[in-house]
């Protein structure tokens, strides 16, 4: 049976661990359960990850490649928010490497300090109160499922 990208899904846990598959494909986790941005920062950590940091055309492309393959097309909350727009990692924000959304970062009502990324990649500003899905970073929640045709 051949296996297309488009077809993995990107899950929970250890088939990893069989050597299948690269680990690359878990590069990112999506969390769908709603939450606020503190919430789904700290729900990261308690799987030693964080909320992702996605700064490059190849993060851009696991973002989508996840998306695509979870049928997500949302907001998720990723690691950045601002007092200085900082990375939850505390690492600076390199601004020619972030994409933003057509339209974001808008700071509607002048309450919008942390990040999210669409499905596209492209990433906006949103009231961290806000519950979203999230994408958490690291390699401790990855599971690869896939469709057989
Ligand atoms: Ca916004």
């Amino acid at each position: 049976m051949e296996i297309s990208l488009a077809k993995l899904n990107v899950y929970f846990n250890a088939v990893l661990s069989t050597g299948l598959f690269s680990k690359t494909f878990c590069y990112f986790t999506l969390i769908q359960e709603p939450k606020t941005w503190t919430e789904a920062q700290s729900y990261c950590k308690k799987y030693n990850t964080d909320l992702a940091t996605i700064q490059s055309d190849e993060d851009r492309y696991k973002i989508q490649e996840i998306a695509i393959s979870m049928k997500f097309q949302d907001r998720a909350w990723i690691g950045l928010s601002k007092n200085l727009w900082l990375w939850s990692d505390q690492s600076k924000v390199s601004w020619t490497s972030v994409k933003w959304a057509e339209g974001q970062p808008d700071n509607t009502n002048g309450n919008e300090k942390c990040g999210f990324v669409r499905e596209t990649g492209l990433i906006g500003d949103e009231d961290c109160l806000h519950p979203l899905p999230f994408f958490c970073t690291g390699e401790t929640r990855c599971e690869i499922s896939w469709i057989s045709e």
